[in-house]
């Protein structure tokens, strides 16, 4: 039978850059959740028997809420849920799912990066028929919804259980509890030369995969150990974990640290590459040499064509807006589009339905594809690993190739965590008010040569988003960009993100804080970071 269940709104519920997040006793709050799955469903339009696809990063509060949200499903209607077994699916499996099951829509349980536990981050993300995170307009209707909600509708019965494959009933609609990872490991040897990376693995390239106690674990298994010829013990830390282990499911050099070290090693890996809490970033190490996520960009952009799925070529790049502008020197040398979108996944979903872009990434270490609508870590090191297959090359030698080629965009991104959200927000509006005043000025060696907040019309359906971070642009094209996260779930987080162009292949292995250093400076002086947030220094550097 459906319950109509009576609840009271809560104001707080307006998604951010990837979905709602919160702490995870802000979640437990009275019908916190329901009412948010309840929006999703009163946002959209559904006409009854459309299937929906839910899963999450298995995080701790993921089972209680993924049994909520099968519930509300069947109260709403729906035909069919399809389900990752103990409610476990990665961001670009469940996208996979959506696209290939031809689901209305999916529900994703993730905080992403953020750590786990019962203090930690929860959140809840929903993805539209693309398989892509929800556009703007379907996250404010969502928003608006929750802002008047008065009932919500669940399915009184329990929900069943989610630990056993199969399929069951609740009322009228079908649960399909599904093995997570067998259609994602299917589509990933659709795109990829599994016999070649295989070959260079039995020569004894040896690789290093860091799941972080989060989602990966399973996939990574299945694929590098399984079908691929890995040892087993190149997959580490691959048991999802509710509090990760107590870490920060962060593919970075501060969480990441120890795989970073591994590589650093005489007698370490070939290669290395971790993934983060839901299983759509990825850090990509060489023996001796991280790579930055928008080199990694590049490099994928400029080699892709080595792996089957791209073999004809790819029809365009693109980046979000604070990503390094490596992969524009690469489009542009092969005469392929180059789109610069707002942060966030969410963004690229009109472009790649369109076909004017094969591949898209961000500064923040997402890279994907069209194969699915969410960028994806382990298919990120699969075309690495094609790529390494095919050019029997080091990492740290492709890198080198690279920048002798197109150049080489230095590149760093500080982020200020957990500051006053007053301090961080008068950081921004006096950027802001500056603004119209900044060409011309002089810093040091750097003048300006534009400054403005980016803002952004999709050249598909001319929706518009503004405010999307400031950038300030010197003479010869460096820049610095500032803008506040929108994933965190206490005080700001802000980021700043600096980049300089080096053509000169002498100057090439400078260290990035050396080659960046005016510009790491002069951020400080424009922005009065210091001085506005009482920090020295930046809490992560990447
Ligand atoms: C961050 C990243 C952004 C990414 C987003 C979601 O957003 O900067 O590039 O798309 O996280 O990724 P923000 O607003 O905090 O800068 V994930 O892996 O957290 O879903
Ligand atoms: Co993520």
């Amino acid at each position: 039978m459906i319950e109509t269940i009576t609840t009271t709104p809560y104001d707080d519920q307006q998604p951010g850059t990837s979905g709602l997040r919160k702490k995870v006793p802000h979640f437990q709050q009275p019908n916190y959740a329901a009412n948010f799955i309840q929006s999703i469903f009163d946002a959209l339009p559904l006409d009854g028997g459309e299937t929906l696809v839910i899963g999450g990063d298995g995080r701790y509060y993921n089972r209680e809420v993924i049994l909520m949200a099968i519930r509300l499903a069947a109260g709403n209607g729906y035909g069919r849920v399809i389900v990752g077994k103990d409610g476990i699916l990665s961001t670009p499996a469940a996208s996979n799912l959506i696209r290939q099951r031809k689901a209305s829509g999916g529900i994703i349980l993730s905080a992403s990066h953020n750590p786990g536990g019962p203090k930690g981050d929860f959140g809840i993300k929903y993805n539209v028929g693309n398989g892509g995170p929800a556009p703007e307009r379907v996250t404010s209707a969502i928003f608006e919804k929750s802002k008047t909600i008065s009932r919500y509708r669940v399915w009184t019965t329990p929900a069943p259980d989610i630990s056993k494959l199969g399929e069951t009933k609740l009322g009228d609609m079908i649960v399909e509890v599904i093995d997570p990872v067998a259609d994602y490991a299917a589509l990933m040897e659709t795109l990829f030369d599994f016999e070649k990376i295989r070959a260079l693995i039995a020569l004894g390239f040896r690789l290093r995969f860091d799941a972080m106690h989060a989602v990966t674990g399973p996939y990574a298994r299945e694929i590098f150990v399984n079908r691929l010829g890995a040892p087993a013990d190149c997959v580490v830390n691959a048991e999802p974990k509710e509090d990760f282990g107590g870490g920060h499911p962060d593919p970075n050099a501060v969480h990441a640290a120890d795989l970073i070290a591994r590589l650093m090693a005489e007698d370490g890996p070939d290669f290395g590459a971790a993934s983060d809490g839901d299983g759509d970033r990825n850090l990509i190490v060489g023996k001796g040499i991280v790579v930055s996520p928008s080199d990694s960009l590049a490099v994928l952009a400029a080699n892709a064509h080595l792996a089957p799925a791209y073999a004809k070529g790819i029809a365009g790049v693109a980046r979000s807006m604070p990503t390094s502008q490596a992969a524009d020197r690469v489009a542009q040398k092969r005469g392929i589009g180059i789109y610069e979108t707002p942060t966030g996944w969410k963004f690229f979903g009109n472009l790649l339905d369109a076909g004017k872009v094969t591949i898209c990434g961000e500064e923040s270490a997402g890279t994907g594809s069209d194969h699915v609508r969410e960028k994806d870590g382990v298919w990120a090191v699969l075309l690495w690993l094609n790529v390494l297959a095919e050019r029997r090359e080091s990492v740290a030698a492709i890198l080198e190739k690279h920048w002798a080629e197109f150049g080489r965009n230095f590149y760093q991104r500080h982020d200020y965590e957990e500051i006053d959200s007053k301090a961080a927000n008068g950081l921004m509006e006096s950027l802001r008010d500056r603004l119209a005043s900044m060409a011309g000025q002089r810093f040091g060696t750097l003048v300006v040569s534009e400054a403005d907040d980016f803002s952004y019309q999709d050249p598909i359906d001319g929706s518009i988003a503004t405010s999307q971070g400031v950038r300030i642009v010197f003479s010869g094209g460096s820049r610095i960009v500032y803008r506040l996260s929108g994933t965190g779930t206490k005080g700001a987080t802000l980021r700043v993100y600096i980049e300089r162009f080096e053509a000169d292949p002498a100057k090439h292995s400078l260290p990035p804080e050396e080659a960046l250093k005016e510009l790491i400076d002069t951020a400080d002086v424009i922005g009065e970071i210091k001085k506005r947030t009482a920090r020295s220094e930046p809490d992560v550097v990447t």
